[in-house]
């Protein structure tokens, strides 16, 4: 087994726009492993508990609406450091200043509806990465 694993997602803009190969391509490419991964509409439930640490905050209705608006593909992805290394490739959360280079600095823009369609999600630390593995994969 990996000695790190984190949560991936492709947000349903990701997949609406079929850029789900686009982003496994640029996590195999950079050297990590695609261990698992699940296609589904994810239920409110899990994305509650998904987002619980911005539960209050004024984006967090629009934004657990939006992720549960279509299919996103979630990915057990391995590898040393994959939790900071994966947050490397995605960008910064604003997909308008995100560095070129980037999975959101090279694809994603405003679209005037604030920054939730931003792409990706990656686990944010060792910590958030074992306990959202555990609800998107059991
Ligand atoms: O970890 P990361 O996804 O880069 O950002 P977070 O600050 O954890 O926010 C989670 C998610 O919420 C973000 O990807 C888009 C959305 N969001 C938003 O819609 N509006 C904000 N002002 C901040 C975040
Ligand atoms: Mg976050």
């Amino acid at each position: 087994h990996h000695p790190e694993e984190t949560l991936v997602l492709v947000k349903p803009d990701g997949v609406r726009r079929r850029l789900t190969g686009e982003i496994i391509a640029r996590i195999e490419r950079k050297g990590y492993e695609i261990v698992d991964l699940r296609m589904f509409t994810p239920s409110r439930d899990l994305l509650v508990k998904h987002y619980e640490e911005h539960e209050g905050k004024p984006f967090f209705e629009p934004l657990v609406e939006f992720m549960g608006s279509g299919p996103v593909v979630a990915l057990r992805v391995g590898g040393s450091r994959v939790v900071e290394g994966f947050r490397s490739l995605a960008g910064a959360t604003e997909p308008t200043t995100a560095a070129p280079g980037t999975i959101r600095g090279d694809f994603g823009r405003d679209w005037g509806e604030g920054v939730q369609k931003n792409l990706v999600h990656g686990s944010d630390s060792t910590l958030s990465a074992e306990r959202e593995l555990k609800l998107w994969f059991g």
